[in-house]
């Protein structure tokens, strides 16, 4: 354990800080939720607001062609790659202030705390945020870490478009964040990420901070269903080809699969867009956008249910007269990550008198971008309310967030020392 601690009010702080940039007060609620779905107005004015804090710690700063942003302090040998700590701050439109900030706030706040210490270290440390992690809006998730790996190029993302048809490079020079320096990031020396865990298993055990051993698989389609709008109290049932039933099936079906043990016992899937055209009462639907997200932890299970359902695809097209076609958007398989480092993880947490477990992560991460060119992990910090995250409610507390964050301190001194 490094002699240096973080501020854990001064981290909490500058959470808030961030948090109040695109918020809103929830309807159902009545919390305070946040809203900075990539590339908005918001996004671009979460953005300016980190960089500044940043410059302000002495940073170097740069934006790549993709819009991810880099903050690097040097070391006593520069030669040598840094050390790396990053996440996003990108949010889904119904967002608490802790996904994917508490791992560059955190960060910052580690420069911040080094900087205090008049403590330099031997490699240079770089702190990054990604573009577009969550997917939400042009729908493919860790968008930019994916692209700054090598995983999906440039053009292709650039490509991209929103709902309302509107492209990633349109939208990031609209804010002000279509960079100029090389989007294929040099491999860091290694890459650390804190997250909130966004899900109940570490509160439920009273754990203190989670030892992240990879991430499961992720597969996402977008389905566009067609069949025909027709008047809902003349039209015959048998006569119908009714976009929305077909989507509801296909919805059935994945509860089923994830019931029925054929793809391991922890799949889950959800629809979480239907979108019916017209969406009228009295009128059925001739066409649905819907989309599929599918979560397994183990890459022959989750095979297994795409093969059955693009099957299910095709019989419930022909059973319900409609037209279902269908795009992977995002598919990413299991990703592990450094043994040796979530070691060093736990043992950190351990002389901190921090009790610590092991888990695999539920959500997907930055880091399985960049577990595939350097060592990469992750410590998790346990959440309120079940953990739960995607949502206004998403908590946690001033010393949950600075308990994972010491950890990544100790961490990061100990990879920045090393000389090879
Ligand atoms: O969808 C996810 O797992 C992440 O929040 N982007
Ligand atoms: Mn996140
Ligand atoms: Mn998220």
């Amino acid at each position: 354990m490094s002699e240096l601690s973080i501020n854990p009010a001064r981290l909490t702080a500058s959470l808030q800080e961030l948090g109040r940039i695109g918020s809103y007060v929830d309807g159902n609620t009545g919390l305070h939720g946040v809203n900075r779905l990539a590339l908005t107005a918001a996004d671009g004015e979460g953005r300016r607001h980190v960089a500044a804090k940043m410059k302000a710690l002495g940073l170097t700063v740069t934006t790549d062609r993709i819009g991810n942003v880099y903050a690097r302090r040097p070391g006593t040998d520069n030669a040598l790659r840094p050390v790396m700590m990053g996440s996003h701050i990108d949010s889904v439109p119904t967002a608490g202030m802790f996904d994917g900030c508490l791992g560059v706030l955190g960060a910052l706040e580690i420069i911040h705390t080094l900087n205090d210490a008049n403590t330099t270290t031997r490699r240079p440390v770089v702190v990054g945020f990604f573009t577009d992690e969550e997917g939400s809006r042009f729908g493919t998730d860790m968008l930019g870490s994916a692209v700054a790996t090598g995983r999906i190029p440039l053009e292709t993302a650039y490509a991209l478009q929103d709902r309302a048809g509107l492209t990633v490079r349109g939208e990031l020079e609209k804010i002000g964040f279509l960079g100029n320096t090389d989007e294929k990031l040099p491999p860091p020396h290694a890459y650390l990420e804190c997250h909130v865990e966004q899900g109940p298993v570490l509160r439920s055990r009273n754990m203190d901070v989670g030892v992240v051993t990879g991430v499961q698989a992720i597969s996402w389609h977008e389905l566009t269903i067609t069949g025909k709008s027709a008047h809902a109290g003349t039209t015959p049932m048998e006569l119908r080809a009714d976009a929305g039933l077909a989507a509801a099936r296909v919805n059935l079906k994945m509860r089923e699969m994830t019931a029925s043990g054929r793809y391991g016992t922890q799949m889950r899937a959800t629809m979480g867009a239907m979108v019916p055209v017209p969406g009228l009462v009295n009128i059925i639907p001739g066409r649905m956008t819907a989309t599929v997200d599918l979560r397994n932890p183990d890459d022959a299970f989750m095979r297994a249910a795409e093969a059955d359902l693009k099957a299910f695809y095709e019989l419930v097209a022909r059973e319900e007269g409609v037209k279902l076609d269908w795009r992977q958007t995002a598919r990413t398989d299991c990703a592990h990550f450094d043994g040796g480092i979530q070691e060093r993880i736990a043992s950190s947490a351990g002389r901190r008198k921090l009790v610590n477990m092991p888990i695999v992560s539920g959500a997907g991460h930055d880091a399985q971008e960049m577990a595939r060119v350097t060592r990469a992990a992750m410590v998790f910090v346990p959440g309120e309310y079940d953990g739960i995250s995607h949502n206004p409610r998403e908590f946690s507390t001033t010393e949950q967030c600075a308990n994972g964050v010491n950890v990544m301190l100790d961490v990061l001194l100990g990879l920045a020392d090393e000389r090879d």
